[in-house]
């Protein structure tokens, strides 16, 4: 039984306005297409109208990144640092007021904004700026040249992460960039727009322009942008990838993933049952590295299974301002239609169905923690992203069937592995198809590691020297 203990954070500490306009050329200014409304997820209050960028205002914002990238490029990189430090120790200062508006955006509870997202965001700013300086000893040649201007598409899961990754690189190779925040959640990235006028970034070098996939597009597709970054769903990544084919753009794609999070006989139970928990239920399963896959060695199965349910039963769901809430809210409508969907899916299928009892709040977008057992590698609760806290597990015997289920899947972002013996696990990192390999522990994440997918995840690296790669000519 879930418990509630409230003890809310407070939305006064974040000034939001009834209306938002566009961030271009270091002003905030009006956008030409209608506005949209962004709503709290966990209650569908309106928090903001928020203008959307027409292919006329991503125009404005690709010439004001252009008109920058010369003078920007040509700063000795020390000067850039000083400015990605000064953003870095804003966004530090400021991260209480961002890490409300984030969760109130987006629904992810506030311990998370405040302890996991926003000590990252800060982190991948520092670690950018401590490069800018130093790109003549990164092996890529004494004199590597930024791209130019960088169109940014990012979704709404970790909206200021995914900004970070992609702006703090870019900015310290000497690129000029133009970000769209997806539609759901496009507050943070406004706030940070004012944290760049705060810390005197010239104007032009970070545009943000709001609006749904049509801005989006607009941006990947305007002839003077060099560079293309996008994280988001495999499908749109396939319409990018085919966009951008042939205009001598660079790309990267950070795309979907169905990851699987191994756990062996001889693993440490406990350490594993948080390390499930973790790897499917953070950020409500809106992550697309989640360990959405649990494949467990048959004779531990049953312990396992007892073990995690016990363990679900006392996760809180509720209000995401509540510092004691594991699981906040979904991010939108139709996000949780699509869980919805793919968890009846699941269960017409032949997959057996548990949540713990827990009351879901009358109001907003909510879907209760989720294992299904009895499944299939064919069914689709095993191969599609469901992107929402919901787990299906799969048995194995032997450390090779373990290998074959894990990479049957279009997918290759991340995988857990749980065993105390570490030669298995370095037989296993190197058999897994995946980016990212964890043992005894999951979603970990550093700003200097590189970050992506094999196959249908998409290409490039984030993160670390190797995410330097995407935003220089080397
Ligand atoms: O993604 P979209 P959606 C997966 C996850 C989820 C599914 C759908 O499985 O259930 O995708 O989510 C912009 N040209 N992931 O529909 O549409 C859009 O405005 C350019 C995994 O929200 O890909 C937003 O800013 N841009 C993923 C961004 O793309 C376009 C994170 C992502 O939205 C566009 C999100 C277009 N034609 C979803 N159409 C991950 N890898 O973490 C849309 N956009």
């Amino acid at each position: 039984m879930f418990e509630y203990a409230p003890a809310p954070e407070s939305r006064d500490v974040v000034d939001i306005q009834p209306s938002y306009g566009l961030f271009i050329d270091g002003e905030f200014t009006d956008g030409s297409g209608a506005p949209f409304k962004t709503i709290n997820p966990a209650t569908e209050e309106t928090l903001a109208e928020v203008a959307t960028a027409t292919d006329a205002d991503v125009d404005r914002a690709v010439q004001a990144a252009r008109k920058a990238f010369g003078t920007w490029s040509a700063l000795p990189g020390s000067e850039r640092a000083k400015y990605l430090f000064r953003i870095a120790r804003l966004i530090q200062e400021r991260s209480r007021e961002l890490a409300v508006l984030e969760t109130l955006d987006n629904g992810k509870p506030i311990r998370e904004s405040r302890d996991v997202d926003l000590p990252l965001v800060a982190a991948h700013f520092f670690y950018y700026a401590g490069w800018a300086d130093k790109l003549a000893h990164a092996g890529y040649g004494p004199d590597p040249k930024p791209l130019g201007v960088a169109g940014q598409v990012i979704p709404w899961n970790f909206p200021l992460l995914m900004l970070a990754w992609k702006i703090a690189p870019a900015l310290a190779c000497g690129n000029t960039v133009v970000l769209k925040p997806a539609e759901t959640t496009p507050l943070s990235a406004l706030l940070f727009a004012e944290i760049c006028r705060q810390a005197e970034l010239p104007p032009g070098v970070v545009n943000i322009v709001t609006g749904a996939g049509e801005t989006g597009a607009a941006v990947v597709n305007h002839p003077d942008v060099d560079k293309v970054a996008f994280t988001g769903s495999t499908e749109v990544g396939r319409l990018i990838a085919r966009s951008v084919a042939g205009t001598g753009k660079k790309l990267t794609l950070e795309l979907g993933g169905k990851a699987a999070n191994i756990v062996f006989d001889d693993a440490a139970i406990d350490q594993a049952v948080e390390g499930i928990v973790d790897g499917i239920f953070f950020n409500q399963g809106h992550v697309c590295c989640a360990g959405s896959r649990l494949l467990v060695q048959e004779s531990i199965a049953g312990d396992l299974l007892e073990a995690l349910k016990t363990r679900l039963g006392r996760l809180r769901l509720g209000d995401p301002m509540d510092k004691n809430t594991d699981i906040g809210a979904i991010n939108s409508a139709a996000q949780l239609a699509r869980v919805r969907e793919l968890s009846d899916i699941g269960e017409a299928e032949g997959a057996e169905r548990w949540s713990p009892a827990c009351e879901l709040p009358s109001r907003g977008f909510w879907f209760p923690p989720t294992i299904f057992t009895g499944v299939a590698q064919s069914h689709r609760i095993a191969r599609d992203e469901v992107f929402g806290p919901v787990l299906a597990m799969l048995t194995f015997r032997t450390p090779a069937e373990a290998v074959e289920k894990a990479n049957n899947t279009p997918y290759g972002l991340s995988a857990g592995v749980w065993t105390e013996k570490g030669s298995r696990i370095l037989w296993m990192a190197e058999r897994l198809r995946a980016g990212v390999v964890w043992a005894n522990t999951f979603n970990k994440f550093d700003p200097t590691s590189p970050f992506g997918g094999y196959k249908e995840s998409g290409y490039g690296r984030e993160g670390g020297r190797h995410g330097l790669e995407a935003y220089l000519d080397v």
